[in-house]
């Protein structure tokens, strides 16, 4: 009793409490002013009557809460003060990093998304992942050209104001490196989802289908079998596609996420290779070519090659297979105790659509249905979610995807006996992430 009278006492505090300073100083200071101050003391009483006895107790901590904070009291920013908007100042954190050390020098290197702190599926073009191999340029769209030559009936040279006249499509897609999680091979080697699992976005992407140019410049399907698709940056980025995938979904991108790509995603076009590794999604893209074998380019012969348990290298493994992983609670993050939790992560397969994911909180031995949150789309992430009561035992939280194919996400041990343990790229495997009686969470291999 004494105890909800305290808090009672709490809520409805003296007016003036709400009250800044400046506005105890005005009181008095003429009828009008009196009228301004009894509004804001009852509005401020109102809300406190209204506030949970949660917040109530809160404020046993920080008197403060209680009163009215200046954005409630004050005049705000004007429109327009900030064209291109921004994040809030609180939000500082939230941002793509580079692994320190990982290259040379910054242009031929990778910064990651921040897994952690995203929503749903869409990744802010802001926060995309970026990997160059020879810097990011901003290139002038009045000066860029697309070319599309040889097995075709009429070459042709393409201005952005050609393509922009063109039929589009808008498509929801991810985007993986294939060197994503690339550093885990051995043994754990980073400390947090943005390191394991940051080289992947996703976004909607808007452009022509490559169809539709290669109808254009009058390919017929007995003239060669395979696309090479190169970049204007210095690197000479160059990757072969069989014909079938150009036909198919791949599109010749101006758009991601409403508006023209960013500089550092190939602003103004690049090649969007739905379910392939990162490395085919060739930026800055300035030509097409139509030939009758693969092209067996630096990229693809010497780079971006999966060295197998026998020696042997393993080309043009560009289909990224289906994985997931644990974004929220993930390693770095600290549970704030005993109870429950969603927790939630991301889904994806280069092959189509996710079909089910399951979850398990001691380390691949019991397993529970998550449920997919909507839309579940081919070649994009899902989210998915569920419902989890954490005892304050030691806990190993890993997720395990399954595609519309039936295949099943492999654990580290399955991956490394088909694999062995030397490779970069193509490391699909499930990821454990240990929870300690500390609520401290942190990366782990087990079994
Ligand atoms: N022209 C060009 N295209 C490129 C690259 C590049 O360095 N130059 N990097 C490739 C690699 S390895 C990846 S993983 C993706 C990364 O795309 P993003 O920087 O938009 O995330 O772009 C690919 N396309
Ligand atoms: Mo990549």
């Amino acid at each position: 009793m004494a105890e909800s009278l305290k808090r009672r006492g709490a809520i409805v505090r003296a007016p003036e409490n709400f009250l800044s300073g400046d506005q105890i100083a005005a009181v008095g200071a003429g009828r009008r002013d009196f009228l301004r101050q009894a509004m804001i003391a009852a509005a401020a009483v109102g809300a406190g009557a209204a506030m949970p006895a949660r917040a109530a107790e809160a404020s046993a901590g920080d008197p403060d809460i209680l009163n009215l904070p200046p954005w409630s009291t004050t005049l705000g920013k004007p429109v327009a003060s900030t064209p291109y908007g921004s994040p809030s100042k609180f939000e500082t954190n939230l941002v793509r990093r580079e692994s320190p050390g990982l290259t040379r020098v910054g242009a031929s290197s990778v910064s990651f998304a921040p897994l952690q702190g995203l929503f749903g599926i869409i990744t802010p073009s802001g926060l995309h992942f970026e990997r160059h191999h020879q810097g990011w340029q901003d290139v002038d769209p009045a000066r860029h050209r697309l070319m599309i030559n040889g097995l075709v009936g009429t070459p042709k040279v393409y201005t952005m104001d050609d393509l922009m006249r063109l039929p589009s499509v808008s498509r929801i897609h991810f985007i993986e490196c294939g060197a994503n999680s690339g550093m885990e091979w051995g043994n754990v080697a980073v400390p947090t989802v943005q390191y394991t699992h940051g080289m992947l976005s996703c976004s909607e992407f808007t452009g022509v289908p490559l169809s539709v140019l290669l109808e254009d410049c009058g390919y017929e399907r007995s003239d060669g079998h395979y696309v090479l698709a190169e970049g204007a940056d210095g690197s000479s980025m160059t990757r072969t596609i069989p014909i079938d995938n150009a036909l198919d979904d791949v599109i010749v991108a101006y758009g991601q996420n409403g508006e023209m790509l960013r500089p550092e995603n190939g602003y103004p076009l690049r090649l969007v290779v739905p379910g392939v590794q990162g490395v085919s999604w060739v930026k800055w893209l300035r030509r097409i070519e139509i030939g009758d074998q693969p092209y067996g380019t630096k990229d693809e012969s010497l780079h971006y090659v999966d060295l197998m348990p026998d020696g042997t290298h393993r080309q043009y493994s560009s289909i990224q297979e289906a994985k997931s992983v644990i974004t929220t609670p993930s390693g770095g993050q600290q549970l704030v105790g005993q109870g429950y939790y969603t927790v939630t992560g991301l889904a994806w397969s280069g092959r189509g659509a996710i079909r089910r994911v399951d979850v398990s909180a001691d380390g691949g031995r019991n397993w529970r249905r998550a449920k997919l949150e909507t839309p579940v789309l081919s070649k994009a992430l899902t989210r998915f979610n569920i419902d989890w009561e954490w005892d304050g035992a030691p806990a190993i939280l890993q997720s395990r995807a399954i595609d519309d194919t039936g295949y099943v996400q492999p654990t580290m041990p399955q991956l490394r006996a088909v694999r062995g343990s030397k490779s970069i790229y193509h490391n699909n495997a499930i990821q454990s992430w240990a929870v300690a009686p500390s609520g401290e969470v942190s990366n782990v291999q087990v079994g």
